[in-house]
């Protein structure tokens, strides 16, 4: 990327999408404009780094965002909520003087290449991938790849097998913030499922009510859990007599459990009869057990369980962690080398398998491939 002499911005995510938006902020005022309309609440340091943080205007948030730093004249602004949010942004950087580089003009950036990197081909992958994520954490975690990670592990002019792998083997990672889990939530009529899943939501997908069987047809919501995105369904009440269009509905519900990435399967403390269907649970998929409305259930029947509450909100933190952990994330780090496409893998392979047989030449020619495709 040659310097610019004035600082530009371009929404490189489509104007239509509606999950998330990723502007581009170039130029020698990037630092300053960013310092401008930008609060931390938290940092990795260095060039690379990583803020989450809010985009403010006169006081006003106009958005939660995760502010990728690329180099002293350029940082990626990755935030929630789709175009609307996007125009605002836009518009506040319009209003610092910033040059806005209309959307034809933006396409021009698919040619460019990270500052320093020389990765054209990585380049075009990370905004093509960029279009298919719906979190800030996503998309953090593709940009790290094409200004550092991925790009910088291609770059080096020594590099080892086993590093090349496990940039090879990340790929499932990356693709569950691309393709996000199926995750159900499941369990005994009146459980408080519905409950539940509008407290993971933060907003109410779902009915909830006192009547058992409220439930009938699934509800499936893209939500997030700790910004690794997620497609959580909430189902019927399971059991075991129903007839009729409840049958169909615990049909349904089995349906969704069956084709599941994971299942949260909720009981709560006075359902003993209901310890064979958990235990038929446990053998389709991953489950994550959790005793619910636990502000009322006896603390006995809590102890030493995953216990969460609709109610007050206890446990919810807890258990969006375990999701996180069960789908691969704990102590996930988006800089480190990971690749997000089938052709880097089998890249990164060619240049193990060349370093193993000690042809350093033909693991560099591979590396150079992974970085600018016909390199
Ligand atoms: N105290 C308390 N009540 C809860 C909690 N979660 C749900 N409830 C109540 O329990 C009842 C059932 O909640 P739902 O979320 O509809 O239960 P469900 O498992 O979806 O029920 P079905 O769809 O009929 O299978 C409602 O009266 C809720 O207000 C909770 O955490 N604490
Ligand atoms: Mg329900």
């Amino acid at each position: 990327m040659n310097s610019p002499t004035i600082t530009s911005a371009s929404l490189v995510t489509s104007p239509a999408r509606g999950g998330i938006a990723v502007i581009i902020l170039t130029g020698p005022e990037t630092k300053r404009i960013i310092g401008e309309i930008f609060r931390p609440v938290s940092q990795t340091g260095g060039q690379g780094s990583l803020a989450l943080g809010r985009i403010v205007r006169d006081g006003e948030v106009l958005d939660e965002a995760i502010v990728s730093t690329l180099a002293d004249d350029c940082c990626e602004i990755n935030i929630h909520g789709g175009p609307h949010v996007a125009r605002k942004v836009l518009s506040l950087l319009s209003e610092r003087g910033v040059h806005i580089v209309s959307d034809c003009q933006a396409d021009s950036t698919l040619t460019l290449s990270a500052p320093g990197l020389g990765n054209s081909a990585i380049t075009e992958e990370f905004l093509s991938a960029l279009r298919k994520v719906s979190t800030p954490l996503g998309a953090s975690a593709l940009s790290c790849q094409w200004s550092g990670g991925l790009s910088v592990l291609a770059n080096r002019t020594k590099v080892d097998a086993a590093a090349l792998r496990a940039a090879a083997d990340a790929i499932p990672i990356m693709r569950r913030l691309l393709e996000p889990a199926e995750i159900v939530i499941a369990g005994p009529p009146n459980a408080g499922k519905s409950a539940l899943a509008n407290a993971l939501v933060g907003r109410n997908v779902a009915i909830v009510s006192e009547t058992p069987g409220t439930t009938r047809d699934w509800v499936r919501t893209l939500t997030d859990a700790d910004g690794v995105p997620i497609w959580l369904t909430d189902t019927a009440g399971l059991w075991e007599e129903a007839e009729g269009i409840d049958a169909e509905a615990v049909r349904r519900a089995w349906e969704r459990i069956e084709s599941a990435d994971l299942v949260i399967c909720v009981t709560v403390g006075d359902d003993d009869g209901y310890d064979g269907l958990v235990a038929h649970l446990h053998t389709l998929t991953n489950v994550i057990n959790v005793v619910g409305k636990c502000d009322i259930t006896r603390p006995e029947e809590c102890k030493g369980k995953l216990a969460v509450s609709a109610k007050t909100f206890t446990g919810i933190t807890d258990l969006r962690r375990a999701i996180c952990e069960d789908l691969g994330f704990g102590g996930f780090d988006p800089s480190s080398a990971m690749a997000f496409t089938e052709r880097q893998v089998e890249w990164l392979g060619i240049a193990a398998e060349a370093i193993d047989r000690g042809d350093q030449a033909g693991a560099r020619l591979a590396l150079e491939n992974l970085l600018q495709a016909d390199g």
